[in-house]
């Protein structure tokens, strides 16, 4: 079911329990400021999120209350996961839900990276 955008973040969603090692994931790539790992569910190829380590429900949460230093380190944290999958070559799609209208289902903000094949219109 989506999720409000807007209401405060709650740390009970199921990527702050991968955050803190309470659930799985099959990690990508971890720093100071970001954690990646493969979607559960891959609509593509390659379909990885990417999460910020800090606590924001989405975008408009990110990129209104979240430091310099943790936009510039979550957003180099993106592109290095894209570099490292070599799909800067060939082309990939970066994707943010936010809210019930786009369809966002989990509380905390979450960057998906889709590659590995020709990707068609923006929202086929
Ligand atoms: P969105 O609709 O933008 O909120 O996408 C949520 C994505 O999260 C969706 O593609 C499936 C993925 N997902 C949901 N639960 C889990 C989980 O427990 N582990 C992983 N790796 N991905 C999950």
């Amino acid at each position: 079911m989506p999720i409000d955008a807007t209401q405060p973040y709650d740390d009970s969603n199921i990527f702050a329990k991968i955050l803190r090692g309470e659930l799985p994931c099959n990690k990508v790539y971890e720093d100071e400021h970001a954690l990646a790992f493969h979607d559960i569910n891959p609509m593509a190829p390659v379909h990885i999120l990417v999460i910020p380590k800090g606590g924001y429900v989405s975008w408009d949460d990110f990129s209104e209350r979240a430091s310099d230093a943790e936009i510039a380190g979550f957003t180099r944290a993106v592109g290095k996961v894209a570099r490292d999958g070599a799909m800067v070559t060939q082309g990939y799609r970066l994707l943010a839900n936010i809210g019930k209208r786009a369809g966002q289902e989990v509380g905390h903000l979450h960057v998906h990276i889709f590659g590995g094949q020709p990707l068609g219109p923006m929202l086929a």
